[in-house]
C-alpha cells in the first residue's frame, strides 16, 4: 500500500504522502481501491440475484471497502507512519444520502452481506444527484438544502449499458452507473444505479425547489421529491418506472447475453422487491417478455415464479396506490396488463379486500406483489404476524406458503469493526477474532460477564468513545458536552410513530424536576438526530420544539449543569458511525405494532448500548435474548394497541383532562418560556395534535417511559452492574448480523 499510495501521488500531484493534502490522499486512495476492486473475482453462479430498491443508503465507502479487502489496519499504519490520520482523511469524502431510514440502509447491509457470502447478488436502483436533502437548523427550525455527492472522482463508474425506457410522451435513453461491492474476504457484486444525462442539477433553487414538470431534467435529482402534489406524485411514477424499465431490460439482457432460455428465467433469476416501490417491475417484466412472443398467461407464470417482496411496514401511507389516471399520464402502455392481473385476481377470489384496482380506481401495488409474486416477508417476527394477522390476513389466508419472516440485520463490518474500532480491536484479543467471520461467536464473551477487568475494559472503552463523540460535537456543531453525563441517543428519521415526542415530553419533565430542585445523580445529555420528510409538517414541529428546548436549557445556567440536549445537525450514516459507539441508552420507543423492526436498536446494542424500549419490532427479539435484567421495557402492548385502533378506544383527550402531571407536561409546550424562544404557530400546532388527536399515542404511554427512564437513569450508577448489561447486550448481539439474515433469505426465497 505504501509504494502504491507513494507512486500514485507523485503522479497525480507530485508530492510526498507527508505534503500530500487530506483531499489529495482522499482521492488516491480511492483510485488504488477502485483498481483493486476492479481486480477482484465477481461472485458468480446459474442464478443471481437483483435487489431493486429505491433507496441504498451506503454511507461513506473507503473504510468499508479498504477492511473488506483486507487493506485497512495497512492502510491506517502507513498513513500513521507519515503522519495522517484516516478518520481525517475520511472527511474529504462526501456522503450520498441515497436513502431515508432504515430501509435504505437495510438494502445497503444486505449488499454487503450478499459479497461476502460468496453470493451472485446486484443492486439496482436510481443515481440521484442530490440524495434525500441537507439539513440545516435555522431559527430552531429544519431547512432543507441539496446534497450533491457526484464529483469527478467518485466510487461510480459509468458504463457502456444503455436502455430506451418508453413513458407516454416521450422514451428516455438511461446510463448505468456502477459502484463496486466488494465482500469481507469474498467476491464482488455490483450495485448499478441508473441515470439519465439531461438531467440538470442547475434547474434547483431556494433550498430543494425546482420545476417538477420538467421530467428530462429533474428525473434522478432527488430521492422523494415532495409529492403533496398531482405533478410531485407523477414525478414519483415516473422515477419507480424509469428504475424498474432499466432493471428488467439490464435483467433480461444478462439472461439473453449468458444463452439461457427465459422461459425458465426463474431457475436462473431471483428478483427481491424491496417495499412497494419497484412493484412496476412485474408488469414491465410481462410487457418485455410478451414483446419477446410470450403470451401473457406464460409470462405471468414465469414473472410469478422470479419475484418475491419484502413488506417494510405497517403504516397506511407508505402501502402505494397509486390512481389509475396517473398511471395512464405516465406510463399507458402498462395498464392493460395491469387490468388483466386484477382480472385475473377477480376471476380467482371474490373479496375486494384483495384486488388489484380498488372502487376508486387505485391501483394497490403492494397488491400486485403479493399476488404474481412467490414470497412475501416481514422483516422482524412480530411485525410478519402483525402482516398475516391483521394487516394482509385476507392474503395470508389465501397465500399462507407464501408468508416467512426474515429479521432485519446489520453488517458488523460497518457497524463495529469499522465505527468501534477500539472494542472490535479488544473483543478479537479477548476471545478470538472468529466473530468476524461468524459473529454467533460474539456469545463467548459472556464467559466474562463477571470478570471484573474486563466489565472495567468495556467502561473505559466506552468512556473513550462518548469523549471522542464530545470531540466531534464540538468540532462540526461547536457544543461542548460532559463526557462523564450519561449518553441518552434516540436517532433515526423524525415520525410520530416513533414519538421524539415523548421524549421531548421527558425533556420537559426533568427541566421541572431540576428547576424544582430535584437534582440527578449524574447529569444526562439528550442527543437527537432526525430528518423530517419536508412535506411533513408536524415531524418538522417536533424538530422545532426539540431545538427550542435545546435552546431554553442552554440558556439556564441553573439546569445546564445537570441536563443538555443536542440535536445533531444533518443526520447521516458518517453521524450514525459517530453517535453509535458513544451511546449508554438506546431510546427505540415507538408505539408498539407501529416500528416494523428497527436496525438502529440492533446497531446500539451491538455495541454496548442498553435498550429503553417498547415491546415492538426487532425490540422483542432483543428482549428474548438479552433476558429482562438487560433491557429496559415499557408502554402497551402489541395487541392492546390494535385493539384500541380497531375499537377507536383511545382518547389523548381524556387522558390530558384527568390527569396533572401530564397535563403541566403537556402544556408546557405553549408555555410563555418555550413560546419565547420559538414559533408560536408551530408549538400550538403540535400541542393541539397531541392533545385532540395523538395518533401514536404518546400520552398512553409517557408515564410508564418516564418512570422507566428515571430507573435506568438510577441503575446506571451501579457501574459494575450496568457494565454487565452492555457485556450481555454485545455478547447476543450476534443474532442479528445481516449475514445471518441473508443466510436464509437465500435459503428460504432466492435458492441461488
Ligand atoms: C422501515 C421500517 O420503518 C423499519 O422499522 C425497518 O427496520 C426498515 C427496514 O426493514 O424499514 N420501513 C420503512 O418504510 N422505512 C423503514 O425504515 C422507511
Amino acid at each position: 500500500m505504501e509504494q502504491l499510495l507513494q507512486e500514485m501521488l507523485q503522479k497525480n500531484y507530485g508530492k510526498s504522502i507527508s505534503d500530500a493534502s487530506n483531499e489529495e490522499i482522499y482521492t488516491a486512495l480511492l483510485c488504488i481501491t477502485k483498481e483493486k476492486m476492479a481486480g477482484i473475482k465477481r461472485n458468480e453462479g446459474n442464478k443471481k440475484l437483483y435487489y431493486i430498491s429505491a433507496e441504498f443508503l451506503i454511507g461513506k465507502l473507503l473504510s468499508n471497502n479498504l477492511i473488506n479487502l483486507g487493506l485497512f489496519d495497512e492502510t491506517r499504519e502507513v498513513l500513521k507512519n507519515h503522519g495522517k490520520d484516516i478518520t481525517e482523511i475520511e472527511e474529504a469524502e462526501l456522503e450520498p444520502s441515497l436513502g431515508n431510514g432504515g430501509l435504505g440502509r437495510l438494502a445497503a447491509c444486505f449488499l454487503d452481506s450478499i459479497a461476502t457470502l460468496g453470493l451472485p447478488g446486484d443492486g439496482v436502483g436510481l443515481n440521484y444527484h442530490d440524495g434525500l436533502f441537507r439539513q440545516t437548523f435555522v431559527d430552531n427550525k429544519q431547512r432543507e438544502e441539496k446534497n450533491p455527492w457526484i464529483t469527478d472522482n467518485s466510487w461510480l463508474t459509468k458504463t457502456e449499458r444503455h436502455f430506451e425506457v418508453p413513458f407516454k410522451d416521450f422514451t428516455l435513453t438511461s446510463t448505468m452507473y456502477d459502484i463496486d461491492v466488494p465482500g469481507y474476504k469474498n467476491g464482488c457484486n455490483k450495485l448499478h444505479l441508473f441515470d439519465l444525462d439531461s438531467v440538470d442539477e442547475s434547474i434547483i433553487h431556494d433550498g430543494i425547489q425546482f420545476d417538477k414538470e420538467d421530467i428530462k431534467k429533474n428525473l434522478t435529482l432527488f430521492l422523494y421529491p415532495d409529492d403533496s402534489d398531482e405533478a410531485g406524485q407523477l414525478l414519483r411514477i415516473y422515477q419507480q418506472y424509469f428504475m424498474v424499465s432499466n432493471a428488467a431490460q439490464l435483467i433480461l439482457a444478462e439472461a439473453e447475453e449468458k444463452g439461457y432460455n427465459l422461459y425458465q428465467l426463474y431457475d436462473h433469476v431471483a428478483i427481491q422487491i424491496n417495499d412497494t416501490h419497484p412493484t412496476m417491475v412485474i408488469p414491465e417484466l410481462i410487457r418485455l417478455l410478451m414483446q419477446r412472443g410470450f403470451n401473457m398467461d406464460t409470462a405471468v407464470d414465469v414473472v410469478r415464479k422470479t419475484c418475491a417482496y419484502t413488506n417494510h411496514t405497517i403504516l397506511a401511507e407508505a402501502l402505494e396506490k397509486w390512481p389509475i389516471h396517473y398511471l395512464e399520464k405516465v406510463v399507458p402502455h402498462l395498464m392493460p396488463i395491469i387490468r388483466d392481473l386484477d382480472a385475473r385476481v377477480r376471476r380467482d377470489f371474490h373479496d375486494e379486500r384483495v384486488y388489484i384496482i380498488d372502487n376508486q380506481d387505485r391501483v394497490h401495488m403492494a397488491h400486485i406483489d403479493i399476488h404474481f409474486g412467490y414470497a412475501v416477508n416481514g422483516v422482524a417476527a412480530l411485525h410478519t404476524e402483525i402482516l398475516k394477522e391483521s394487516e394482509l390476513k385476507p392474503f395470508y389466508d389465501i397465500y399462507p406458503e407464501k408468508f416467512n419472516n426474515k429479521t432485519n440485520g446489520i453488517t458488523f463490518r460497518r457497524w463495529l469493526v469499522h465505527c468501534n474500532h477500539e472494542l472490535s480491536d479488544y473483543l478479537a484479543d479477548l476471545i478470538g477474532p472468529e466473530f468476524m467471520d461468524d459473529a454467533s461467536n460474539l456469545e463467548k464473551l459472556l464467559a466474562y460477564k463477571d470478570d471484573e477487568k474486563v466489565l472495567g475494559d468495556l467502561r473505559a472503552i466506552k468512556k473513550n468513545a462518548k469523549t471522542a463523540l464530545k470531540n466531534y460535537l464540538m468540532q462540526t456543531q461547536g457544543v461542548e458536552i460532559d463526557e462523564n453525563s450519561i449518553f441518552d441517543i434516540q436517532i433515526k428519521r423524525l415520525h410520530e410513530y416513533k414519538r421524539q415526542q415523548m421524549n421531548a415530553l421527558y425533556a420537559i419533565y426533568k427541566y421541572k424536576e431540576i428547576k424544582k430542585g430535584n437534582l440527578p445523580k449524574r447529569p444526562i445529555t439528550m442527543i437527537f438526530g432526525a430528518k423530517a420528510a419536508p412535506a411533513y409538517t408536524i415531524a418538522k414541529d417536533i424538530i422545532h420544539l426539540i431545538l427550542c428546548l435545546q435552546k431554553l436549557i442552554e440558556n439556564d445556567p441553573a439546569v445546564r449543569p445537570y441536563m443538555r440536549i443536542v440535536m445533531v445537525e444533518n443526520y447521516n450514516v458518517t453521524k450514525a458511525e459517530k453517535l453509535i459507539p458513544a451511546c449508554d441508552i438506546s431510546e427505540q420507543i415507538s408505539l408498539a405494532s407501529k416500528e416494523a423492526s428497527g436496525t438502529g436498536n440492533m446497531k446500539f446494542m451491538l455495541n454496548g448500548a442498553v435498550t429503553l424500549g417498547t415491546e415492538d419490532g426487532a425490540n422483542v427479539e432483543i428482549h428474548e435474548l438479552v433476558g429482562d435484567e438487560n433491557i429496559y421495557i415499557f408502554g402497551a402492548k402489541s395487541e392492546e394497541v390494535i385493539k384500541l385502533y380497531d375499537t377507536a378506544g383511545y382518547n389523548s383527550g381524556e387522558i390530558y383532562d384527568n390527569d396533572p402531571m401530564i397535563e403541566e407536561l403537556v402544556d408546557f409546550i405553549i408555555s410563555k418560556d418555550l413560546i419565547r424562544i420559538g414559533d408560536p404557530v408551530s408549538l400550538a400546532r403540535l400541542y393541539k395534535e397531541i392533545v385532540s388527536k395523538d395518533w401514536f399515542m404518546t400520552l398512553l404511554d409517557v408515564k410508564d417511559y418516564i418512570q422507566t427512564k428515571e430507573q435506568m437513569l438510577e441503575d446506571y450508577e451501579d457501574e459494575k452492574t450496568w457494565a454487565k448489561k452492555a457485556l450481555v447486550n454485545i455478547a447476543k448481539a450476534g443474532f442479528f448480523s445481516s449475514d445471518r439474515t441473508i443466510r436464509e433469505y437465500n435459503e428460504d426465497i432466492w435458492h441461488l
